[in-house]
């Protein structure tokens, strides 16, 4: 059932007061709990319905994280594979959806433990936006002795990098922030590029914030190596069967507002893609990747819903 609580997530993630990729998936695998848990279906088929009603509505929030429709598929294998009436699929879903709150959080952290492998002592490592999975790289290594520094873009229009740097400082990790269009000119700077996604295709094209291509260019040219930090449920199905990512473009009022600039269009594109060759490596929770192993994760990873529900 479409609880309040339900339209109170949904609202969260479209207004990004709930962001991030990984964190948008966790509210919509706890969402699903909230409307199965809710639900007054007297039989299975009617239950199952205002599942996938629910999940329609949730999934329509933001369309290029595919980290939100992967949650959310999770989720619902759990109802498809219950036998019996609403309670066995209404624990399927509670209990799938709890599983994937639990082993995202763990996928996070292992890619910490990974990625910190490769940051070495004194290096400094430049980020973009507010990524968990890049932070816990930051972190980690931090944690392990390694004096580190970060450089990291504001992330305009959102401004997601101030997340970032709060979080970085409270890490006690110095922090230097700067505009994003300083970035070529300060990655000389730079021994190391730790980026999130929020969608990796199965050719290995990273979908990540809008200025994302543009730092792994400039990485490119500088030579210096350029990771993605980003859980395997991040890994796009759909592309595997030729689909576009959606590229999200947020409303113009982000950047400036229109009636400042009478007869003026503003675009507001929210994400860009990398292409593979500029991506060094992908740090998963199941190991470091080159990108064109990327089409591996996806045929093992999610080969089964070709057969049974694109
Ligand atoms: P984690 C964010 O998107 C950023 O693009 C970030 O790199 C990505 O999600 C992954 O974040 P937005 O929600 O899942 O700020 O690693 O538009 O936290």
């Amino acid at each position: 059932m479409i609880t309040n609580e339900v339209k109170k997530i949904a609202h969260g993630i479209k207004t990004m007061e709930i962001r991030g990729a990984g964190k948008i998936a966790r509210a919509a695998a706890l969402a699903m709990k909230i409307a199965a848990e809710n639900s007054k279906a007297k039989n299975a088929e009617d239950f199952l319905a205002e599942m996938e009603k629910a999940s329609n509505f949730i999934e329509s929030t933001r369309p290029s994280a595919v980290s939100l429709p992967n949650a959310l598929r999770y989720v619902m294998r759990g109802a498809r594979k219950a036998e019996g009436g609403v309670d066995e699929i209404r624990e399927g879903i509670v209990s799938r959806a709890d599983e994937f709150i639990k082993s995202s959080e763990e996928a996070v952290k292992k890619i910490g433990e990974i990625g910190a492998n490769r940051i070495s002592d004194g290096d400094t490592v430049m980020t973009h936006c507010n990524s968990q999975s890049a932070l816990s790289v930051i972190k980690t290594a931090f944690k392990q002795g390694k004096k580190i520094q970060v450089y990291l873009t504001e992330a305009r229009p959102f401004y997601q990098g101030h997340i970032s740097a709060r979080e970085i400082l409270k890490a006690g990790i110095p922090t230097t922030m700067f505009v994003d269009s300083a970035v070529r000119h300060l990655i000389r700077d730079v021994d190391k590029v730790v980026v999130g996604a929020d969608s990796v295709a199965a050719n290995g094209a990273v979908v990540n914030k809008i200025g994302t291509s543009q730092i792994a260019l400039a990485a490119h040219e500088a030579r210096v190596p350029f990771f993605v930090a980003a859980e395997t449920y991040k890994f796009h199905p759909g592309t595997l069967v030729g689909r576009l990512v959606e590229i999200e473009e947020r409303d113009p009022k982000e950047v400036a507002d229109p009636k400042n600039f009478p007869g003026i269009k503003i675009r507001n594109p929210s994400f860009d893609v990398t292409p593979a060759e500029y991506v060094d490596l992908i740090i998963t929770e199941r190991g470091i990747i080159p990108p064109s192993a990327a089409y591996a994760i996806i045929s093992d990873l999610f080969g089964w819903e070709f057969g049974e529900k694109t």
